[in-house]
């Protein structure tokens, strides 16, 4: 297929698979302008053939993305000083003045302290560094964190623990080398479809080449294709992968060359699998011994294992231990650094791992550096130019200890970007009371209507994907450049901007004048030389140039030549140099079901919807597959408690009520039931999940455990509406009017 006329490449903004998208412009020869909802020409897209990662293939939500752009967008920012007044348009001079006044007076009252942001696996690279400088270089403070706290930061825990550091070691092509596939927590299928599509393919060109094995309490579109379905019981999965270990061991199924030679702690680790024997663990995870004995067997007699994982490993308040837990298994049978091998988590965002890279939890700093390093801090003080003991010791608030500061009064200004949290933080009431108590809520947004824009005081109108320049790096460590190939409305800004604009005007001229996005990325890129992260050779002229690479890629590397996979050569980067077993008793979940409530409410995704839906819902053919969210159930417990098909359910947990319609279905485990997280308080038919859940968190990570909460569920008769005091909030919001954007 020749390059259409006048096209562009990029990466898709959605899933962390990260594909290549081609973009056309609205008028194309031959063809009717492409239109969107309102009828304003807009740009339409196609995978991108070129794209190593997904060689043209992409998904429903990247080929309609085009669709998102231009409607209901926030043109122009806005203010009001209380939550009670509607919202005015207030000039971008004025919005600095007011932040400027603000900090100050808080710098010097309460300290950086009272400051906080919480950002996004969405922001490009750029937005995230620039971010990084400001808060931690030169406000002071390491209160910033991502939304990747409620997404990966297990992962990134459990990497660094046993591998010495974060970074996925794998690569897409072992998809086409691996020969058992072991997909635990992840709904691929749904979550990240074109990955999930190259599976399915060989699976059907030589069904006896792979074997698929799935481990989740529901039967997903995932699990139809699995050879091997292990339906285990929520938050058990640590002790199905000790109960692995035992098997393994017991039956020679380990590499012991392997665990010699580049592992360390195998005696604690052994000796605890020695304790979850087939029937103990069987009972735990409530699946058959003769399954339990076919994985082990299959594991370790294989040649290539792969496994892959994303949310129902990480968002468990035991997420790291878990992820421990799997890394321990490759360890034990040699499966990593080699072809179609290894542990690979599947990253959810389109840039949660720049975000990674560029030192986006409140505990980190760019380059994959730490905040509790001494050295680590030197030299980025040093580079930045800030005096020495410019950047604080100890890790800031993560997401949910902003929220508890808030909540105490311990905040002065909550800077909110690029996430939603009115719908994806849980236990949503209290979100919803602590921001109110916040005396100054920021929102950077791209959308006019966003439920989280209802709590806020300034809202500030962001130039999105598209209409900025910069870079995002996908799952498999592949960098991207993302052109900016439209206009953004009105008088939306870059992220990066803003921050940079209100750096320079609160003094900081010297570390924050840039010329371009270009001159970030080559700041940030030269502070990652001789980090696992290398990505010193990259710029934005030679990603333009060479196309999407991989890192490392060090100053002077060639395009194209790139490191597949990390570890090669067994050595990796702990203080022995060996990988390290890890060795923790399961604990199961934070709040197991009981006699008032019952059920184990699981939260997940819808193949067509994005998280929150402030693009998604705007395409009629998303809108269309998902027009409303459903509380899957299995028969018996439909039976129990009453609940018909169809019918409508109300869901109750400690912490509040939600309804929705009842699919009951068998391919949920009888004592767990299913919701989407997609439709928050302003959507036609609200269904806030996260009212229901808990905020407990790993001790390691602070993830919080949003895979399971106890609820009962009982047949309802009337819908729970958004509250009279949130559809006041709605009305409050900017109007908006049709810009043309296009
Ligand atoms: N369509 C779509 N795709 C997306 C997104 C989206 O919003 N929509 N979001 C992106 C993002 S940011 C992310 S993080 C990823 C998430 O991708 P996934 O993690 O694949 O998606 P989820 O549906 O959140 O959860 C995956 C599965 O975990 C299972 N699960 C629940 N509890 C347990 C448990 O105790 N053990 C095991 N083994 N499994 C359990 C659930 O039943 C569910 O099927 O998707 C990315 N891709
Ligand atoms: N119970 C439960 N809760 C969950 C999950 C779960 O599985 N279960 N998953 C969690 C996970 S993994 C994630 S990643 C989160 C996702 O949750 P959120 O991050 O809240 O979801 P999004 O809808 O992607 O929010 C992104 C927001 O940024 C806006 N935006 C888009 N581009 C830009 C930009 O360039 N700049 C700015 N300033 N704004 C922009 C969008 O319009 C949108 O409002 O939800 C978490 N919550
Ligand atoms: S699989 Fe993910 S990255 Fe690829 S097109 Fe779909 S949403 Fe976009
Ligand atoms: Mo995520």
């Amino acid at each position: 297929m020749a390059k259409a006329s006048g096209s562009v490449r990029s990466q898709c903004p959605y899933c962390g698979v990260g594909c290549g998208l081609e973009l056309m412009p609205p008028a194309q020869p031959g063809r009717a302008v492409s239109r969107d909802a309102e009828g304003t020409p807009m740009w339409t897209a196609r995978g991108d053939r070129q794209h190593p990662s997904s060689l043209g293939q992409v998904c429903i939500k990247g080929a309609t993305v085009g669709e998102t752009l231009g409607l209901d967008r926030l043109t122009h920012p806005q203010y009001r000083a209380s939550l009670d007044e509607p919202f005015e348009p207030i000039s971008w001079e004025a919005v600095f003045d007011l932040l400027v006044g603000r900090i100050r007076s808080t710098l010097a009252s309460r300290g950086p302290g009272a400051l906080a942001m919480y950002g996004s696996g969405q922001f490009h690279t750029e937005d995230y560094y620039i971010a990084q400088k400001f808060l931690k270089g030169a406000l002071g403070t390491n209160n910033f964190d991502a939304n990747s706290r409620l997404c990966m930061s297990s992962a990134v825990a459990g990497y660094s623990r046993s591998l010495g550091s974060d970074g996925p070691p794998c690569c897409y092509e072992d998809l086409d080398h691996c020969k058992v596939v072991f997909l635990i927590g992840t709904n691929t299928a749904e979550c990240h479809p074109v990955l999930f599509q190259r599976l399915l393919k060989r699976k059907r060109r030589q069904p006896d080449s792979l074997t698929i094995v799935v481990v989740d309490p529901r039967a997903t579109e995932t699990s139809k294709v699995a050879d091997i379905h292990l339906a285990v019981t929520p938050g058990s999965d640590l002790a199905l992968l000790h109960g692995l270990a035992h098997l393994m061991l017991r039956g020679n199924g380990i590499d012991g060359d392997f665990v010699d030679e580049a592992t360390e702690g195998f005696a604690a680790f052994a000796s605890l699998a020695a304790e979850w024997t087939p029937e103990r663990t069987a009972r735990f995870c409530g699946i058959s011994i003769a399954k339990l004995r076919k994985v082990a067997r299959l594991w370790s007699r294989s040649d290539a294992v792969l496994s892959l994982w994303s949310m129902g490993v990480n968002q468990r308040r035991e997420g790291t231990a878990v992820v421990g837990g799997l890394i321990n298994l490759h360890l034990l049978t040699g499966q990593i650094g080699k072809p179609g091998a290894g542990p690979f988590s599947l990253t959810g965002q389109p840039n949660a791992m720049g975000g990674r890279e560029a030192g986006g939890l409140s505990h980190l700093l760019p380059g994959y550096r730490s905040v509790t390093n001494a050295d680590h801090r030197r030299e980025l003080e040093q580079a930045w130019g800030f005096a020495e003991g410019s950047i604080q010791s100890t890790p800031g608030l993560t997401a949910w200890q902003q929220v508890e500061a808030m909540e105490a009064g311990e905040l002065d200004l909550w800077w909110v970007a690029a996430t939603n949290p009115l719908v994806s933080l849980p236990n949503l009431e209290r979100v919803k009371a602590a921001m109110a108590r916040c005396p100054l809520v920021v929102v950077n947004e791209a959308y006019r209507s966003t439920e989280s824009a209802c709590y806020a005081h300034l809202l500030l109108p962001a130039a999105q994907w598209s209409e900025k320049r910069g870079v995002m790096t996908n799952s498999e460590r592949r960098v991207t450049y993302c052109p900016a190939f439209r206009d953004p409305p009105g008088e939306a800004r870059p992220d990066w901007q803003i921050w940079a604009e209100l750096a320079r005007r609160l003094g900081f001229e010297k570390q924050f004048s840039y010329a371009s996005s270009a001159q970030v990325y080559e700041e940030f890129a030269a502070l990652t030389a001789g980090r696992l992260c290398d990505v010193s050779g990259l710029s934005h002229a030679l990603l333009q140039a060479e196309g999407p690479q991989q890192w490392p890629f060090s100053v002077g590397s060639t395009p194209g030549a790139e490191s597949k996979r990390l570890y090669t050569d067994h050595c990796f980067p702990t203080p022995s140099g060996r990988a390290r077993f890890m060795a923790e008793q399961p604990r199961g979940l934070a709040e197991p079901p009981c006699d008032v409530y019952p059920l184990v409410l699981t939260v997940g995704r819808y193949l067509g919807q994005w998280h929150t839906m402030t693009r998604t819902a705007k395409v009629q053919r998303l809108q269309a597959m998902h027009p409303e969210p459903l509380l899957e159930i299995h028969p018996e417990d439909a039976k129990r408690f009453g609940i018909t098909d169809g019918g409508l359910a109300a869901i109750n947990s400690r912490r509040g009520g939600v309804t929705a319609i009842a699919q009951v279905s068998d391919r949920i485990r009888p004592g767990t039931v299913f919701l989407p997280m997609h439709w928050g308080f302003s959507q036609p038919q609200s269904c806030e999940a996260n009212l229901l859940m808990h905020q407990l968190c790993c001790p390691v990570s602070k993830q919080p455990e949003l895979k399971a909460a106890a609820v009962v569920v009982a047949p309802a008769v009337s819908v729970v509406k958004p509250l009279e005091q949130e559809r006041g909030l709605l009305e409050r919001l900017p109007r908006w009017f049709s810009s043309s954007v296009h």
